[in-house]
């Protein structure tokens, strides 16, 4: 049972809408022996293909839609990542000057410093790129699902104003087409073949600049949308005070990394801030959980990155309230000798939930705040010496001048290493969309207002 379990799990793993799959093994069957011989799950499942392309009229149909647009937009997940179809879509977006946006789970899917490239769809998303997509005329959605928090928790004008915006959308899961928004194409395939066909289809039309005149003008109207996030976030990036400004904090980490660094983050307002201040450069830059979120992600995660990435730094970024939960993985990286680098986004809460709690409870928060019971000062383990009694490097950073180096450092080390970062809880990411917790109410945009198509 247990050879055929496994290359059922390994073929569900990573064929189709590819995921992670649980094998519950009861011990009594653990204990038995087998006569069978174990098949090689991946040499069994080697020459399975999940490559479906789109039917080939609705490829036309699509080519037809976005060579007809005047304010065309992309948005992306992560089937671009998993289908690994980086390099025809930034051809596709080069070819007919259409700009890319992302979902959590698709940013870096083209470099995040592309002049196309819009950045993050969400709550706290881009103003460029959340002002981009709710305008668009034709949006084509590729490998992504229209979550909450990227769909602003579907209240239209904020992230998608779906319809009067005519949609295509192209997922390798037909489930996910039409679930949340009607669609005025619906395709199923996956994404990279998908693109190939409609590139296919391109090399047939004769004039693909037909529409280039309102194309320059839609991509001069989101320019002037970059220019003002760009001034809406300046401040926060010169800011040097302690406990370290989290905005600051992100920009530290990402210009601290390598080009081929693997970012893992774990969940929580960190998160957030990492999302709306890295800049990815490819699909797999910066890995999350997005939508199950389970704390911890990160901090175990980042040792199965490099499992699978073994020539690759790997960096996690993790809550203190992750951390502390999970803080056995110091053992294990030393056991498995595994070079990997913990920064500890130590803000003495378990800060997303607390700013909940802050907003909806009046002011109150329960059990989120990690202080002394009888000075009320901040609380947390000492990270650092924590990680030293573990036989990992350990360090504490308090200044946003020293975090850079302090990662730096940490990657040449080339052993487990832990940084802890004082960073503040009381600064909230904010961006161009909203979110709304039912029955609780909604949160307000922090740049720009809810778009009322004419
Ligand atoms: C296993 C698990 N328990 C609870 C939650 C709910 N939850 C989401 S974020 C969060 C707090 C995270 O705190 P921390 O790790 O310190 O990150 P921060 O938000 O402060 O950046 C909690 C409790 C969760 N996502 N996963
Ligand atoms: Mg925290």
């Amino acid at each position: 049972m247990v050879p055929l379990a496994v290359r059922q799990a390994w073929k569900t793993m990573t064929s189709g809408r590819p995921g992670p799959v649980v094998l519950d093994v009861p011990f009594d069957v653990f204990m038995e022996s087998a006569a069978e011989e174990a098949p090689n799950a991946i040499a069994w499942n080697a020459n399975i293909s999940s490559r479906c392309g789109a039917d080939p009229e609705g490829v036309v149909k699509a080519v037809d839609m976005l060579l007809g647009a005047e304010r065309p937009t992309i948005i992306v997940g992560q089937g671009v990542r998993y289908g690994g179809a980086a390099e025809e879509l930034l051809k596709l977006a080069e070819r007919l000057q259409i700009p890319v946006a992302a979902s959590a789970s698709g940013l870096g899917a083209i470099d995040c410093n592309h002049p196309l490239a819009l950045g993050l769809v969400a709550r706290a998303g881009h103003y460029q790129a959340n002002h981009a997509t709710r305008q668009a005329d034709v949006l084509l959605a590729m490998g992504m699902r229209f979550d909450d928090r990227t769909s602003s928790s579907w209240i239209p004008g904020y992230s998608f104003t779906i319809p009067p915006t005519r949609l295509i959308h192209v997922d390798i899961d037909p489930e996910e087409i039409g679930r949340n928004y009607p669609v005025a194409l619906g395709l199923m395939a996956d994404v990279r073949t998908f693109l190939r066909q409609v590139h296919a289809e391109l090399d047939r039309r004769a004039d693909l600049s037909k529409k280039a005149d309102a194309r320059k003008k839609w991509l001069a109207q989101i320019d002037g949308y970059r220019k003002e996030w760009d001034k809406f976030v300046a401040p926060g990036f010169s800011d040097d005070t302690t406990p370290i400004n989290p905005q600051r904090a992100a920009l530290e980490i990402d210009k601290a990394l390598p080009e081929d660094a693997i970012l893992v983050s774990d969940i929580g307002v960190h998160h957030n801030w990492l999302l709306g201040f890295c800049k990815p450069k490819r699909p797999d830059s910066l890995i999350g959980s997005m939508g199950f979120g389970p704390m911890g992600f990160g901090v175990a995660g980042v040792m199965g990155a490099k499992f699978a990435a073994p020539d690759r730094p790997c960096v996690s970024v993790c809550g203190d309230g992750a951390f502390f939960m999970h803080a056995n993985v110091l053992g294990t990286a030393v056991e498995y000798n595994l070079p990997v680098v913990w920064v500890v986004w130590n803000n003495y809460a378990y800060a997303s939930i607390r700013g909940l709690q802050r907003g909806y409870l009046g002011g109150r928060e329960l059990a989120t705040d990690f202080h002394d019971p009888n000075t009320g000062e901040r609380y947390n383990p000492d990270f650092a010496a924590m990680a030293r009694s573990c036989g990992v490097e350990g360090v504490r950073v308090d200044r946003a001048g020293d975090l850079g180096e302090a990662i730096r450092k940490g990657i040449a080390a080339n052993k487990p290493y832990l940084i802890d970062v004082d960073i503040a809880a009381d600064i909230n990411p904010v961006g161009a969309g909203v979110w709304e917790l039912p029955g609780l109410g909604q949160s307000k945009a922090g740049i720009g207002t809810r778009y009322q198509p004419a």
